[in-house]
């Protein structure tokens, strides 16, 4: 603890756990959140009403306008309950058959926040030329291929369908209602005994009012928790929403949340959780290992499943949002959001399969870019290695245990008083040599950079900060907000201020021009950003409080969920553009929204050194995936505790098929790099590392894939097989990308056996002991024996799998290697194919065409033969696949050649190969297969090649 400091220790003191627990009592429930409050008894009430129910918003028909170039349509929305309130609803379908749905209040006395879908948004959407409304008298549509968008008037509902089957629908339930904004003494006096028409209207909206939205007026001007006040200056202006998914029985997605993939209910007679799931970034101290509660991110995406289509949502909101899921049937879904702020502003995304919606989202969203090579390695962390010579000592120890890692990172410790940038001196006096020291091997270090600025004028950061008037500011709108963080007193930087950005991204320069420099670091040193919820240690729900004021005069209300994406684009920035030319940028991140998949990876913070909380870590990764958030992970071993060697090694198991792969832990454990571990267990760790750095041309070619389809990295059953109705459900096993590499991690201590799922009539080689085991087509589960050293993972038939097996200390030492190829033949016993991309791992060229990508293609040669080729899809001639002309194929592995090969050549070449070929045994029931391996090829892997396996 020696150097955490005062307030540091003091801290751990007041937050030392007996028995590890959530803080709750830290946490609003909806029951503690007014407006929440407010959405909840709006359901409850529908639901007493039942058939009575009726929404009271219409479309005025008369207002009715279509744009005659676009594929708009624009109409005023009334509210029966204050017939004087004017809304405005825009309906657009985009040129890829995405609508956006968008309301607001118009000519209100204040404005709703309405900019939050434009800092998700890569670009603007481009709106469809050719697709055409009618207007009718009930409804206007749009009708294009086999999907139709219905805006109905009375009541205002939206309804997509194909082929006249419904999707999505919006407000089908009649939970729409956007509260206007209101001046707190003002509102409209009863004439309760009034004649004549005039009087007769504020009667009906009167009793409509207190119908519809209850009797009283819930915590509309301020609202108390724990020892805060929210001064709530604004009143009420939540956005309540149902939308449902009639014929669509699961849903996925809105991370991030410690639950099941596939979201349990929270209303209902099905319902699993209490709470509704909660969209609010915070920093929750020992969260749940199940449990609806806020985390540090959210992103307001829902997938709806079934075997017929996928569709998806986006809600565009940026203020805290409560949803509330059910499942009326098990072949629909209806979900209920309940924003604080904000307009409506909902993507509707049509399918109908997983990957088109994966396609859509993209084209909103942006994908997650090509990470630097270096990135998929290992990453060795904890809180803290405390100076220049333990990380040196560090690296020492998995050089001599020849562990490959490719980066050690630096928690706030390394920072004097926590201003972040600069290095304390005593315990890190050279960190430049340091730097170099671990970049001798290609290796990279990452350093922690918080939000929190120290309140100091001998911290130049801040003062820099301060004096450019960029900070956030506190309820009065003057001055600088002051709360408390590991840097003590300090102020956050206002980032969604524009005048910030050019400042912030210099600060990462080594030599700037005006101001303080960052000269003692090097473009090795890549960027942590932690805390950007962003984390108060004094705020309510350890925030900032709500009333605070950000750029264009904005309650940190209306923009809380987007804070920690700014930060984190904007330090990727910074990092990307510190050196000329540009650098991949590496920044970690634990808060984001929709959209940060743009600017780097992101890990699901403190998590417990528990079983329970190693099997939801993988659900997590797999739900930010689907979201758009796939390079992602978990930390390592459990960021608290301290866990046993057998916990230790199953969640290296874990880690090594994360898309992030990072090993964390809390300043009070006990040290636990691999290295220190004994025999046997050290020896495992190292074997699982060196899987790892085995596959990384798997991971990479997962990743560029990723980058040009937005297909998560790590695939869910139902992304895969979208059809099959058992595995919706599964979580607990996934594929990466479309390499045909199916992994069950081992999350259950003391096991003996498991079961992995074969959804297909296809054969699947375990990775190991290359075994075939047969899936069927109604599914089947596959009984797999477990040592504490068994990786249950296959390779599905039909798959080529290109690895580098050659130990390494780092990844970039791997970068002239051989290659081995795995050729897994499929059921037929002929074909296969995959894929193979290279590039120079941390430039931009790549973008311009300077890259190596292969595809493999297995196919039947005569009658009983087997042909592989090597083909080109790359621009042919680039830098990088000169660099590369001399690295060769070492090894093909042929699985399921049903038949010894009488010769093995490569075309165009007099001499045959070498090989052997043995018979094994089936790992369950089933027939064994032939498996060839053909040494040393001699073939390129930058050029064309056949080899022709003569039967
Ligand atoms: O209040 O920087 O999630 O990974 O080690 C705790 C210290 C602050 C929280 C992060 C964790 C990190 C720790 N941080």
């Amino acid at each position: 603890m020696r150097s955490v400091g005062l307030f540091g220790a003091l801290f751990f003191a007041l937050l030392a756990p007996d028995a590890f627990s959530v803080k709750t009592n830290d946490f609003k429930t909806c029951s503690q959140s007014g407006f929440c409050r407010r959405g909840r008894a709006l359901s409850a009430r529908a639901k007493d009403a039942a058939s009575s129910w009726k929404s009271p918003y219409s479309v005025d028909a008369s207002s009715v306008s279509i744009s005659p170039s676009e594929a708009v349509v624009t109409a005023a929305v009334k509210s029966s309950l204050y017939p004087e309130i004017k809304f405005e609803l825009e309906v657009r379908v985009h040129e890829d058959g995405v609508v956006r749905v968008r309301m607001d209040e118009k000519d209100g006395l204040r404005k709703r926040y309405d900019e939050a879908a434009s800092w998700a948004l890569v670009a603007e959407p481009v709106i469809s030329k050719d697709v055409q409304w009618t207007a009718g008298k009930k409804d206007v549509r749009a009708v294009y291929g086999d999907l139709s968008i219905v805006v109905a008037y009375d009541p205002l509902r939206v309804t997509l369908l194909r082929k006249g089957r419904e999707q999505v629908v919006l407000n089908g339930q009649g939970l729409l209602h956007m509260e206007h904004f209101r001046a707190k003494e003002s509102l409209p006096e009863v004439q309760a005994d009034g004649a004549g028409e005039e009087a007769q209207v504020p009667i009906k909206a009167e009793k409509l009012r207190a119908w519809f939205e209850g009797e009283e007026e819930d915590a509309f001007w301020d609202e108390k928790f724990n020892s805060w006040t929210d001064s709530k200056p604004k009143g009420p202006e939540s956005l309540s929403l149902d939308i449902t998914f009639p014929n669509h029985g699961t849903v996925y997605g809105i991370p991030q949340h410690a639950t099941r993939l596939a979201l349990p209910s929270t209303t209902g007679d099905d319902a699993t959780f209490s709470d509704p799931y909660r969209l609010y970034n915070a920093d929750v101290f020992e969260y749940l290992a199940s449990s609806t509660m806020s985390l540090y991110g959210s992103i307001p995406v829902m997938h709806a499943h079934s075997a017929d289509s996928t569709v998806a949502i986006f809600n565009a909101v940026a203020s805290e949002t409560w949803i509330d899921v059910h499942h009326p049937t098990s072949k629909s879904s209806h979900s209920h959001w309940i924003s604080e702020s904000g307009i409506m502003d909902v993507f509707i995304l049509p399918g109908p399969t997983p990957e088109d919606v994966f396609a859509q989202y993209a084209r909103l969203t942006g994908s997650t870019p090509l990470p630097a090579h270096w990135s998929l390695g290992y990453h060795q962390c904890r809180w803290n290695y405390v100076s220049t010579d333990d990380v040196r000592t560090v690296q020492k120890r998995f050089d001599e245990e020849d562990m490959p890692v490719d980066v050690f990172w630096l928690d706030i410790e390394y920072a004097e008083e926590h201003k972040y940038f600069i290095w304390e001196e005593k315990t890190f006096p050279d960190p430049v040599e340091m730097t170099n020291d671990v970049a001798a091997v290609g290796r990279k270090m990452v350093v922690i950079i918080d939000p929190h600025l120290k309140r100091t004028s001998n911290y130049p950061v801040y003062q820099e900060a301060s004096d450019l008037e960029i900070l956030v500011k506190p309820k009065s709108g003057e001055g600088e907000y002051e709360g408390w963080c590991w840097s003590g007193s300090s102020s956050w930087i206002d980032m969604f201020n524009p005048g910030s950005w050019e400042w912030w991204k210099s600060v990462f320069k080594f030599q700037r021009e005006n101001g303080w420099s960052w000269t003692n670091s090097t473009d090795a040193v890549h960027i942590w950003n932690d805390m950007n919820e962003p984390s108060v240690f004094n705020g309510p729900e350890i925030t900032m409080p709500k009333d605070n004021i950000h750029f264009g005069g904005w309650e940190h209300r209306d923009v809380h969920n987007i804070n920690g994406m700014l930060f984190h684009n904007l330090t990727s920035q910074g990092v990307a553009e510190r050196t000329t030319p540009h650098k991949r940028p590496f920044v970690l991140t634990r808060s984001f929204y929709a959209g940060s998949q743009r600017f780097g990876a992101m890990w699901t913070g403190d998590n417990l050194g528990t079983w329970d909380h190693m099997t939801v870590g993988v659900q997590m990764v797999l739900a930010n995936g689907i979201a758009g958030m796939t390079f992602a992970g978990s930390d390592v071993g459990g960021f608290f505790g301290n866990p046993d060697t057998d916990m230790l090694v199953r969640w290296y198991q874990v880690g090594i098929f994360s898309p992030f792969f990072r090993a964390h832990a809390h300043i009070d454990t006990k040290r636990r790099e691999p290295f220190l571990l004994d025999e046997p267990y050290k020896g495992m760790i190292k074997d699982i590392l060196r899987i790892r750095y085995s596959m990384l041309p798997v991971w990479y070619t997962a990743f560029w894939e990723s980058s040009r389809t937005g297909i998560p990295v790590l695939r869910p059953h139902y992304v895969m097989f979208p059809k099959d109705t058992a595995g919706f459900e599964i979580d607990d096993q996934f594929f990466i990308a479309s390499s045909g590499l199916l992994v069950k991690p081992v999350t259950e201590k003391d096991i003996t056996e498991t079961t992995v799922y074969l959804a297909e009539d296809q054969v699947y080689y375990n990775y190991f002991t290359e075994a075939p085991s047969y899936g069927s087509s109604k599914g089947k589960r596959i009984t797999v024996p477990l040592e504490l050293s068994t990786i249950p993972l296959y390779i599905r038939g039909g798959s080529v799998v290109p690895t580098r097996e050659r130990p390494r200390r780092s990844s970039p030492l791997m970068a002239h290697d051989p290659f081995t190829l795995r050729v897994a033949l499929d059921k037929t016993g002929f074909s296969a194919k995959g894929d193979l991309y290279l590039d120079d791992g941390e430039g931009l060229t790549y973008q311009t065409g300077d890259y190596v990508w292969r595809k493999f293609v297995a196919e039947k040669n005569g009658k009983k033969g087997v042909r592989l080729a090597s083909r080109n899809l790359s621009p042919a001639g680039g830098e990088y696949e000169k660099s590369i002309k001399d690295v060769r194929v070492e090894k093909v592995t042929i699985l399921g050649l049903a038949n010894q090969p009488k010769e093995v050549k490569v075309v165009g070449r007099d001499e045959p190969l070498a090989w052997t070929y043995k018979t094994v045994a089936a790992g369950d029931k089933g027939k064994a297969v032939g498996v060839l391996v053909i040494k040393d090829p001699a073939v390129l892997i930058t050029q064309d090649w056949e080899i022709v396996i003569d039967v």
